[in-house]
């Protein structure tokens, strides 16, 4: 493959945040949280060309940003080619169509990216049933409209565009009851998941080994950490929520006592509710 034709594989986006006085941490945009956005921009696969933080006293019912701004965004993105449109807040689906049609582009905001790079990142089958689960309860408020014309392929998908990586088209569009039922689907699937492994739990209690967890921000270092302690021959990788799906090792810490070792998913600022769990 040539340099060029690598080089359009990589989706180019202008990053936007709004902060408002009245925004809670959770809401608002800074320095600090579009750097953040720049990271998992950067992991999802897409590649940051202009970012601009607008202030205002508060946001617009329509265009979130303000329709001068949106104006300002389209022109940004037309200059630096860009296909894609991030936003550091959560917007509401008809903000998210609205500056779709103004733009002309595709908008995600911060929650759809992490999605993203959940569905990309999960191996194992829990991490995968709830990823799903998580799009799903994503979608749902927002499927009249938003999705529509995104050509959606399988769930995990590789090489589908960054935001399509999610359950197909057909479903989404059509039948939120479809969708309500796969929901009920998967949280059983995922409650047989946690009875076995509250059995397994258990069996590790019986051991009566200590559990050490190592717990921290994503890409801090934590499966860099455990390999060295333990020789575990975890994925340790310079990007953001590498580890979905967290290794536990045993280690002998004197000649007595042995603990049991584990990593986790690391911490992000502003993580949407429904990605807690997986
Ligand atoms: N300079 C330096 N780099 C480190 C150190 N520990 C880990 N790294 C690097 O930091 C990057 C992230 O390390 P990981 O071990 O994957 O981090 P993590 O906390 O498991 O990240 P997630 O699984 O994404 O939450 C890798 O490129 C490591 O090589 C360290 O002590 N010093
Ligand atoms: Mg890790």
């Amino acid at each position: 493959m040539t340099e060029n034709q690598l080089e359009q594989q990589v989706e180019r986006a202008v990053l936007v945040g709004l902060s408002c006085p009245g925004f809670t941490a959770a809401q608002g945009a800074d320095e600090r949280t579009m750097d953040e956005l720049r990271a998992l921009a950067e992991t999802a696969g897409a590649q940051a060309v202009a970012m601009t933080l607008q202030r205002r006293p508060a946001p617009d019912a329509r265009t979130f940003i303000g329709e001068g701004k949106a104006e300002e965004v389209k022109a940004l993105a037309e200059a630096n080619d860009a296909t894609l449109i991030l936003f550091d807040n959560e917007l509401s689906p008809s903000q998210m169509r609205s500056l779709e049609e103004m733009t002309g582009r595709t908008v995600l905001d911060r929650s759809a990216l992490i999605l993203d790079i959940f569905a990309q990142r999960a191996r194992t089958g829990e991490g995968k049933l709830q990823v799903e689960l998580a799009q799903y309860q994503y979608i749902l408020p927002r499927l009249s409209g938003m999705w529509t014309h995104l050509v959606r392929q399988t769930a995990g998908g590789g090489k589908s565009p960054i935001g399509t990586r999610g359950p197909g088209e057909t479903q989404l569009e059509t039948d939120r009851r479809h969708i309500r039922r796969r929901i009920d689907k998967l949280k059983s699937d995922l409650e047989q998941v946690r009875q076995v492994r509250a059995v397994q739990r258990r069996q590790r209690k019986k051991t009566e080994l200590p559990m050490v967890a190592i717990v921290g921000y994503t890409n801090a270092g934590k499966s860099t950490l455990l390999n060295t302690l333990t020789g575990a021959n975890i994925e340790a990788n310079d990007r953001l929520f590498d580890t979905l799906d967290p290794t536990t090792r045993k280690k002998r810490i004197s000649d007595t006592q042995e603990i049991l070792l584990s990593d986790t998913v690391g911490f992000i600022r502003k993580l949407p509710h429904h990605l807690v769990s997986a």
